[in-house]
């Protein structure tokens, strides 16, 4: 891939990166994207298993969902996307601000996680807020209940309709408002308020660089596109920066 030379020069001067990230960065690991042709929406009903009012109708079948999920989610590894997101901390002060709950920027090594639709491998009571976190992988139809109040327990994700845990969307948007470039990877852009994130980096002076396999909503606020699969951009990205590095 050839990076053009005001790239070039913003990757050489900049100090803080800002990686948002979407379901698309884990596809390459084996973990389905929600929407597109093969996306996890065009199976399954997203009110019925992402929402409160489908939990509390079917709690049997979204905790299974969860489970089935969770078991795809252990089983998969970190790719070269996630690794090379790591290692740029070698070189700047990276931010990753992801939609994904899985886990894999933790595994992958990257230290400054922002997950604003939260993390399939915690849970927690519906009715106190106790986290709740022994729940085998294996326990197919668990729906398990909490040993403090014998409340219901549920995945600590974001589900439509509900609030974005505080501090990490805060923490979000105030990497947003001092990064130099924003790379937007993965994502459809199409889920606010999490979209609202490079919008605010865009805002504040940032300039954004989309990594994907087609062109999306976000596409609009990009000053460069690179439409491809992440894992293969990002390595390319990291071998260019060592090269300025290098260099300079
Ligand atoms: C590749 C690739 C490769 C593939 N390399 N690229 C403003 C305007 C309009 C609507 C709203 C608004 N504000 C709020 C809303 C409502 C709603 C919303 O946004 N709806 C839209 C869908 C219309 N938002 C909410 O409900 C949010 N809450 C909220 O607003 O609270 C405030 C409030 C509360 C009460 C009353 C009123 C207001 C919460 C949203 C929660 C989203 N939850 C989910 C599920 C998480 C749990 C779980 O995983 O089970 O989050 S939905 C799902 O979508 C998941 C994702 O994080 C999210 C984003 O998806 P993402 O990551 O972009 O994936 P895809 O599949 O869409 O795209 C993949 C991309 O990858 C594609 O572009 C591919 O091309 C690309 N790709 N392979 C590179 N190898």
């Amino acid at each position: 891939m050839e990076f053009s030379t005001k790239f070039i020069n913003k990757l050489k001067y900049a100090k803080k990166l800002l990686f948002f990230t979407g379901a698309g960065i884990s596809a390459e690991s084996g973990i389905s994207t929600f929407r597109g042709v093969d996306g996890i929406w065009n199976k399954m009903k997203p009110e019925e298993l992402a929402s409160i009012d489908g939990f509390m109708k079917n709690p049997d079948i979204v905790w299974q969902w969860y489970q089935h999920r969770r078991q795809i989610v252990h089983d998969s590894k970190p790719n070269a996307g996630h690794l090379s997101i790591a290692e740029l901390e070698n070189y700047y002060d990276v931010t990753v601000v992801t939609e994904n709950v899985d886990n894999l920027h933790r595994r992958a090594g990257s230290s400054k996680i922002f997950e604003l639709h939260g993390n399939i491998e915690r849970n927690y009571c519906i009715d106190c807020k106790a986290p709740f976190n022994d729940t085998k992988l294996n326990e197919e139809s668990g729906n398990p209940k909490c040993k403090e109040c014998g409340g219901r327990i549920r995945p600590d994700v974001v589900w439509f309709g509900e609030m974005l845990p505080q501090d990490q969307f805060s923490g979000g948007q105030s990497s947003a408002e001092s990064s130099d470039i924003c790379f937007v990877v993965g994502t459809s852009g199409l889920v606010y308020p999490a979209a609202y994130i490079p919008i605010e980096a865009k805002q504040a002076g940032a300039f954004i660089v989309e990594i994907n396999i087609d062109y999306t909503e976000m596409s609009r606020f990009a000053d460069e596109s690179f439409i491809g699969k992440s894992a293969s951009i990002l390595t390319e990205l990291l071998a260019e920066v060592k090269r300025i590095k290098a260099t300079t």
